[in-house]
């Protein structure tokens, strides 16, 4: 992978002085280059985070910028005291820098928090949570015709589904064979596919303005509370339905090991945890829920944890073409350990399903 540089008149552009800033790497996204800038000042107000968008994730990055605007128009309009991260602009007015062939946008860094990539601790899950339902909550009364898909059928399991089949075809013999268990597996629980394809299409499940990445490491927390203080990373922030966001708190906090995780005896559902999540979400939500998201509430950990897995391994069969791998089973471990998230989650269901009754009153 070639390095990416920050050449001086990317900041410029943004209308910053080269000479003035210190620029480090940042974070742990796969997905975009991070840098975070430290000014010479020494003024917290002074720090930005500036990104470089991958533009084969993400084929429409103007979209993103667009996006991001119209929501943070929004809230500064309708909720003025809700704490959101606006885009910097640029110098021509714009907020996305185009430069040789790279799109680049900055963003505030947000001084005196802190990020975790898993929840170490009940409360954070519910701190989490709390942040992702008062953004739901919050941007529930906005017009979504406004919006792009930013990147198109990102959580559409019909689509996903038929990816993976077309993946089994398609595969080399040697890679298919190796996963043969694991496609079979996965086949059985061939009912959370077609759930979703009813629920798409019912008038009871509408769709909102969902975040589509709500794992922890997306949460930014007071460095002295604990609490959670905004949302990061609004890239998918798009379309789509409630059981995209509550399907992957559940798959990435309640579990004490991460999908990255290969002894799979270690995979297990901690109660306190999924109870924190739904405690901090669905209170935010109130009485907005229609019947049927209330209904799904149990089924979105399903939805998110089976299509995960049916996307790893749909790219252990492709030849390892879309998230970057370590060892050549790495993707077929992946799918395997969601595989077993939902296995354990399967077996837990009346008892999740009792906590999530607790919390719809
Ligand atoms: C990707 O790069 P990251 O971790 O933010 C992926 C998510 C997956 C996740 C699994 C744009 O997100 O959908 O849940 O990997 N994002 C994209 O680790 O594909
Ligand atoms: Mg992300």
């Amino acid at each position: 992978m070639a390095i990416t540089i920050v050449h001086p008149r990317i900041l410029e552009a943004f209308g910053l002085d080269f000479n003035h800033y210190q620029i480090e790497r940042f974070g742990s996204g796969l997905i975009n280059n991070t840098f975070r800038l430290h000014g010479n000042s020494g003024r917290s107000r002074d720090e930005f985070i500036l990104q470089r968008i991958n533009t084969h994730v993400f084929k429409n990055p103007e979209a993103i910028l667009n996006n991001h605007r119209r929501a943070s128009e929004y809230l500064a309009q309708h909720h003025p005291a809700y704490f959101f991260i606006a885009p910097v602009q640029l110098k021509d007015g714009k907020f996305l820098l185009e430069w040789n062939g790279d799109y680049w946008r900055m963003l505030p860094f947000v001084a005196h928090t802190f990020t975790v990539n898993e929840a170490d601790d009940p409360g954070q899950a519910f701190e989490a949570a709390k942040q992702f339902g008062r953004l739901a909550h919050n941007l529930a009364g906005i017009d979504l015709s406004l919006f792009t898909p930013t990147i198109p059928n990102f959580h559409n399991l019909t689509l996903r589904y038929s990816s993976f089949q077309s993946a089994i075809n398609d595969a080399e013999v040697e890679r298919r064979e190796q996963a043969a268990d694991l496609i079979e597996e996965f086949e059985q629980f061939s009912q959370i596919p077609i759930t979703y394809e009813e629920l798409k299409t019912d008038s009871d499940f509408p769709d909102r303005l969902m975040h589509h990445d709500t794992k922890i490491n997306n949460v930014l927390l007071d460095d002295k509370t604990g609490e959670g203080i905004c949302v990061i990373d609004l890239d998918t922030l798009m379309p789509g339905k409630l059981i995209s966001d509550i399907g992957d708190m559940v798959r990435t906090y309640v579990s004490p090991v991460s999908e990255e995780e290969t002894d799979f005896s270690r995979i297990i559902i901690r109660d306190d945890y999924y109870e924190a999540l739904m405690r901090g979400y669905l209170p935010e939500l109130g009485n907005t829920l229609t019947k049927t998201e209330k209904e799904m509430l149990f089924y979105a950990g399903q939805f998110m944890v089976y299509m995960q897995g049916i996307r790893f391994l749909t790219d252990f069969l492709n030849g390892d073409v879309y998230y970057p791998t370590k060892y050549p089973a790495h993707n077929y471990d992946r799918a395997k350990n969601q595989l077993t998230l939902l296995e354990r989650l399967n077996e837990k269901e009346a008892v999740l399903k009792k906590i999530i009754r607790k919390y719809l009153k």
